[in-house]
C-alpha cells in the first residue's frame, strides 16, 4: 500500500495541478489507475495430467464444471507447457518468470546455498506486482526454498498461508482477512478447501486495488487424502487411486466455484485475468492403462488393471506420451486454462505453444511495467484477444536432470544419453514416431540452437550425461518401443545422472526425485 502511495505521488508530481485541495480529483484518479489494472489470480495445481479437465474431452470421469466454464468464457490451451516436469523448479520458473535454470534451479532439492540466493534477489512475479500498486498473496503449496510465512514475504507475497496438507501450515494473515504476526497455523479443515477460503478472504480484503494471488494446490499429488465427500462423488468401478484423484480434482474445482462467486459478489468478474495450470504431469510409474472407450468417444478406465499401481497419484496424462520426470509431452504439457471475461473472446481453443513463463510476461505488461529482457515470456494478451495471429513463441527450451528438449514450430528435440529423438508433434503429439534418422540435418539444426540456449544456463552446456538405469527404462518404455520390458516401481527417471567425457561447464550431478 505504501508503494502504492508513493506511486501516485509520483503522478501528482506528474499532474501538479493536483493540489491538496483537490483531493476528489485525486481519488477519481486513484480509481482510474487502479481500474486500469487486473486483478490477476494463478491457480497452479500439482501432479495433474493433461487428460483431467471435462473440458479437454478426453476421459469420461473427470468432472470439472468450474474451471470448464472458465475454459468456455476465455481460452483452453491444447499445447500449454511448464518449464519442468517437477514441482520445484517448475515453481521457480512460473514465479520468476524466467527459465529456472537460468540461475541454477535444476531440479527439487537445488533451492539452497547460492540458488536460493539468487532466486530471492529475482524480480520475482509478485514483486513486480507490488511495485505496481498490487496487492499480493499466496495459500498452498510453496516449493519455493521455504514454506515459513515471513519468508515467503520475502519473495513477494506479502499475505501468505503455506498449507499443503492437513498438517500444520504458515501463515500471516487469518481465514477473517486479520493480519497476524507470522506463525504457525494448525487445524480447521481439509487443506484444499482451506487455502480456497483463504483466497476469497484475500479478494474480499483487497477488492478496491489491483491484486495479485497465486493458489497452490497440492492435489492430486500423493498423499491421496480427498475426503469421501468429494470421492463420494465418483461411484463405481475404477481404480481406488483414480477415484481419490477425481475426488481432488473435484475439491480443486469446487474452490475455483468459490472464488469466482467471490469475484461475482464483488462486482471484479471482469477485471480479472485467471490462469489454470498443472506445475507438471501427472506421475504414472505403472504399465500400460487399460481403457474402455465409451459410444461418445471419451475414455474410462478399466477397474482393478492388473498393473501395480506403484505412486501412481491416479490422473492421467493421455494422449501425452511419458510422465512426471520426463521431458516427452506427458511431463511437461499440462492443462492450462486462461480467463478475462470481457476481454479474452470466450470459447477459444488456442493450438500454438505456450508456457508457464507467459504468466509473469503477461502480468508484467498489464500491470503498466517497463518491457523487461529478463522474462522468458510473452505477454499473451495480443494472441488472446486476437490482434496478433501469430504464434507467441519462436522456440521453447527444457533442462531438466540429463534430458534436454526443445520446441520450435511443430517440431520437437529431445535428448537424453546417447538417445536423440526428433518428433513431429503436428501429426504426431503421442511422440511415437521418432524421425530422427530421417530427417538428421533438422535434428543437428535444432539441437545446435538448443546448445547455444544453455549456454545461457548456470552451469552452460548440454550433456553428455550418461542415463540413469531408471532413466534408460523409462526412455525404454515410452519411447523406444519396449513397453513389454516396464519399468519397475522406483523413484522415476531422474535420480543423479552422471557426467561423462569432457563436458563445457559444470554437470548437474545431485540425485533428484521426481516424486517430491
Ligand atoms: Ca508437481
Amino acid at each position: 500500500m505504501n508503494i502504492r502511495r508513493a506511486s501516485l505521488a509520483a503522478l501528482l508530481c506528474v499532474f501538479p495541478m493536483f493540489g491538496n485541495s483537490q483531493a476528489v480529483e485525486f481519488q477519481s484518479l486513484e480509481k482510474t489507475c487502479a481500474a486500469s489494472k487486473p486483478n490477476i489470480i494463478v491457480i497452479f495445481t500439482d501432479d495433474h495430467g493433461y487428460a483431467d479437465l471435462g473440458c479437454m474431452g478426453i476421459m469420461k470421469d473427470v468432472k470439472t464444471p468450474h474451471i470448464d466454464a472458465l475454459a468456455a468464457a476465455g481460452v483452453r490451451m491444447t499445447a500449454g507447457y511448464v518449464t519442468a516436469p517437477q514441482c520445484s523448479p517448475s515453481r521457480c520458473g512460473l514465479i520468476s518468470g524466467q527459465y529456472q535454470t537460468r540461475f541454477g534451479m535444476e531440479a527439487n532439492g537445488y533451492l539452497t546455498g547460492d540458488v536460493f540466493k539468487r532466486f530471492q534477489s529475482l524480480k520475482t512475479l509478485p514483486k513486480r506486482l507490488e511495485e505496481a500498486g498490487y496487492a499480493t498473496g499466496m495459500a498452498g503449496k510453496s516449493h519455493l526454498g521455504s514454506d515459513d510465512s515471513a519468508e515467503l514475504v520475502k519473495l513477494g507475497f506479502d499475505k501468505a498461508f503455506f498449507k499443503h496438507s492437513n498438517a500444520p501450515g504458515h501463515w500471516n494473515m487469518d481465514l477473517t482477512g486479520k493480519d497476524i504476526a507470522p506463525q504457525e497455523q494448525r487445524g480447521g479443515g481439509y487443506h484444499l478447501e482451506m487455502i480456497a477460503d483463504f483466497a476469497c478472504t484475500f479478494i474480499h480484503r483487497f477488492k478496491d486495488q489491483p491484486f495479485f494471488f497465486y493458489l497452490a494446490f497440492r492435489g492430486p499429488h500423493v498423499p491421496l487424502d480427498a475426503p469421501p465427500k468429494y470421492t463420494d462423488r465418483f461411484p463405481g468401478p475404477m481404480p481406488e487411486e483414480r477415484r481419490k484423484a477425481l475426488g481432488s480434482i473435484a475439491c480443486i474445482d469446487d474452490g475455483i466455484g468459490k472464488i469466482m462467486e467471490t469475484l461475482r459478489k464483488n462486482g471484479r468478474e471482469e477485471n480479472t485475468l485467471i490462469f489454470v495450470i498443472s506445475d507438471n504431469g501427472a506421475p504414472l510409474k505403472t504399465l500400460p492403462h487399460e481403457f474402455v472407450t465409451s459410444s461418445d468417444g471419451l475414455k474410462t478406465l478399466k477397474p482393478n488393471t492388473p498393473s501395480g499401481w506403484g505412486s501412481w497419484d491416479g490422473s492421467l496424462n493421455d494422449p501425452m506420451n511419458g510422465e512426471k520426470g520426463m521431458l516427452t509431452e506427458g511431463g511437461i504439457r499440462t492443462p492450462f486454462v486462461v480467463s478475462w471475461k470481457g476481454t479474452i473472446p470466450g470459447g477459444q481453443v488456442y493450438t500454438n505453444p505456450v508456457i508457464s513463463l507467459d504468466v509473469a510476461a503477461t502480468a508484467n505488461a498489464l500491470a503498466g511495467l517497463p518491457d523487461d529482457p529478463a522474462l522468458d515470456g510473452v505477454n499473451l494478451m495480443p494472441y488472446l484477444t486476437g490482434k496478433n495471429p501469430g504464434a507467441p513463441h519462436a522456440a521453447l527450451y527444457w533442462r531438466w536432470c540429463g534430458q534436454y528438449a526443445m520446441r520450435k514450430g511443430d517440431w520437437k528435440y529431445l535428448t537424453s544419453g546417447d538417445r536423440q529423438y526428433l518428433f513431429n508433434l503436428a501429426t504426431d503429439p503421442e511422440e511415437k514416431h521418432n524421425l530422427w534418422s530421417q530427417q538428421p540435418d533438422l535434428g543437428r539444426k535444432l539441437r545446435a540452437q538448443l546448445e547455444q540456449w544453455s549456454q545461457t544456463l548456470i552451469p552452460p552446456g548440454i550433456g553428455p550425461v550418461e542415463m540413469t538405469k531408471p532413466a534408460q527404462r523409462y526412455y525404454d518404455f515410452y519411447l523406444d518401443g519396449k513397453r513389454a520390458t516396464a519399468p519397475a516401481v522406483d523413484d522415476g527417471p531422474s535420480p543423479a545422472p552422471k557426467r561423462k567425457g569432457k563436458a563445457k561447464g559444470k554437470a548437474p550431478v545431485r540425485a533428484a526425485s521426481a516424486d517430491e
